[in-house]
């Protein structure tokens, strides 16, 4: 059991008992040597930031290139999210419905208090108070976390607001969802410690929705071990906002400005490597045209007195996959991790830098992502698939000002993405609320096969949230639908976008990137009482006139192929399929979802 004096806060301090309370219990299970109050000072980070230098976890990058930026290289077991070894516990399997993992509560608590005893021996364990959304804010949630990873304690302190005022906020007795992290390696007496420490046997990250807390073992990366990211923000957040008749959901949230001045919100849901960094700051090609970045990646939204949905990004920074990331997808990404920034799993080059695939034409030399030698020659990536730059949202160039505003920013529209190289077009207007559910419910992307031309299996993403609802999904679409029945609502339009339709010899048809403003020109239009469109059996699609595409080179028939609806394939592929995912829900599914199904079909017949 660590010794008081081993504490850098007196507990008397700390005025919320429950907090004191949990943060012994956990030690006396973990048993580490010492424990650390974060309070989330820059002296407090320069000994974190230090502690993995000397540690060998992280490498200072030239400073005169990159200043105050560190590279990372993790164990190469240990480079994404494992969805397989993410549970939700609740209480009966039919709560996590068919597309989550369920465990048994109680029969899990008792596998984590074995995995977790002593785990932490030899380590510090760090405690983190924390704000999901500007404090203060009736929208934002707190949480603790503990943590003997250093490396989690500085993401943390980039992606939430963390530290001393948080501790502040939490001592009036407030609620907070507890977060239970260990890199599962303990030291024994003496033993060194490596660079990247995780356990390659076991790993778990354990969701308890009705306690409010999640366990995570085994695991130093990302949204493993950040657990105030998709672990809290979005499975634990979505079932409290169920709960409460909020939403949270897997969405950027930007701003879109006219030529003219006049402002709306936008929020889009897409699956995991689909661009959402790269629409949240997206630089217009369209002259005059302006988009602001409020989040990338997570929007809770609440109905405000008005009657509209109002978003928060619970976030403080972005958590963005680096490989891809380029001055031509992604500028004023480029220009935001210029300095003070954690890269994970890139490459570096001779002169102390960072490289990516994609980010220019590659350097003779390189060290790779695992650190060894990479030449041109080599067949193999040089920084990970799943490279990722942490960096704080103030770094942003195109950070809207309003981006942790307490009170939020009122929604026009929501859009839901997938990656379909067929069938799907640029963009569709859904015809009310239920039919923008059902568009939600059926966001999908075509696995490998289908990237290369050739028609493959769908992988269906609900809402882009397939790994992150702690519910059964099929609840959650109910829950959408009845936020769509509340007395006074001023709903959002919902659309369905598409950047990535192929023609037969498998290109893409649209440009993408700063080009995607044209289609959010014409969403604009559609907010705000004008554009044009007409209605076709899944929706109301522009007439290819109604998509502003002045000085792109792009012809009239690529537009028509953008945007046709090619009824067979919907009635004979499109519709069968859809059924087929609905099945797994049995009655969970929600009737008016059938419905919308069966006039779809019928508007096609
Ligand atoms: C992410 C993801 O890390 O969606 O944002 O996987
Ligand atoms: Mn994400």
């Amino acid at each position: 059991m660590p010794t008081m004096s081993l504490k850098n806060k007196d507990t008397n301090s700390v005025t919320h008992q429950k907090i004191i309370e949990w943060v012994e219990n956990i030690a006396s299970l973990t048993q580490p040597d010492t424990i650390h109050w974060c309070d989330g000072s820059d002296k407090e980070a320069a000994h974190i930031y230090d502690l993995m230098l000397r540690n060998g976890t992280a490498t200072q990058l030239n400073p005169n290139l990159r200043p105050n930026s560190y590279i990372v290289r993790s164990d190469p077991s240990d480079v994404a999210r494992s969805e397989e070894k993410t549970f939700i516990c609740s209480r009966r399997p039919e709560e996590a419905g068919p597309t989550n993992n369920w465990r048994e509560p109680k029969a899990m608590h008792q596998h984590l208090q074995h995995l977790f005893a002593g785990a932490m021996h030899g380590r510090t364990m760090y405690v983190i108070p924390f704000s999901m959304g500007p404090m203060g804010s009736k929208m934002a949630r707190m949480g603790v976390q503990v943590t003997d990873s250093p490396y989690v304690v500085a993401g943390m302190r980039i992606m939430t607001r963390m530290g001393a005022p948080a501790l502040e906020y939490l001592a009036d007795n407030r609620d907070f969802v507890a977060c239970i992290h260990s890199v599962g390696c303990p030291l024994s007496e003496g033993q060194k410690d490596i660079p990247w420490p995780c356990n390659q046997q076991d790993k778990c990250i354990v969701h308890f929705p009705e306690e409010r807390a999640i366990w995570s073992y085994g695991s130093g990366y990302g949204g493993n071990a950040l657990l105030a990211k998709k672990c809290f923000a979005l499975r634990i957040a979505s079932h409290i906002a169920r709960n409460e008749g909020w939403l949270a959901e897997h969405m950027l949230i930007l701003k879109l400005t006219s030529p003219q001045n006049k402002a709306i919100y936008i929020t889009a849901a897409f699956p995991s490597a689909c661009g959402k960094t790269n629409l949240a700051m997206l630089e217009p090609s369209l002259n005059g045209w302006k988009v602001e970045c409020i989040g990338d990646d997570i929007a809770w939204m609440h109905f405000g007195e008005d009657g509209r949905l109002y978003a928060i990004n619970p976030e403080a920074g972005f958590f963005g996959v680096a490989p891809g990331t380029s001055m031509t997808s992604n500028p004023n990404a480029m220009r935001m991790l210029n300095s003070n920034c954690i890269f994970t799993n890139v490459a570096t080059t001779e002169n102390g830098d960072v490289w990516w695939e994609k980010m220019n034409a590659p350097p003779k030399k390189l060290t790779d992502w695992r650190g060894n030698t990479w030449t041109a020659k080599n067949e193999s990536q040089a920084a990970h698939p799943n490279a990722r730059f942490t960096v704080a949202a103030t770094q942003c160039p195109a950070l809207a000002k309003e981006w942790d505003d307490p009170r939020g920013v009122p929604i026009s529209a929501i859009l839901f993405g997938g990656r379909r190289a067929t069938r799907t077009p640029l963009v569709c207007e859904a015809l009310n609320w239920s039919h923008g559910v059902f568009l939600g419910s059926i966001v999908s992307s075509e696995k490998t096969a289908a990237a290369e031309g050739k028609t493959g299996s769908l992988r269906y993403d609900p809402m882009a949230m397939l790994p992150f609802c702690g519910y059964n999904m099929a609840d959650h679409w109910a829950h959408w639908l009845h936020i769509g029945k509340r007395k006074g609502a001023q709903l959002p339009k919902i659309y369905a976008v598409n950047w990535f339709r192929k023609n037969k010899a498998g290109n893409f048809l649209w440009p993408g990137f700063s080009e995607n403003s044209r289609v959010l020109k014409w969403i604009f239009e559609r907010c705000t009482g004008q554009g044009g469109g007409h209605n076709t059996p899944i929706g109301t699609i522009p007439d290819p006139s109604n998509i502003d595409i002045s000085g792109l080179n792009i012809t009239e028939e690529i537009m028509q192929h953008l945007l046709k609806v090619d009824v067979d394939s919907w009635l004979h592929e499109e519709i069968p399929s859809i059924r087929q995912h609905y099945a797994q829900f049995g009655d969970d599914l929600p009737a008016e979802l059938t419905s919308e199904l069966s006039e779809l079909q019928a508007r096609l017949s």
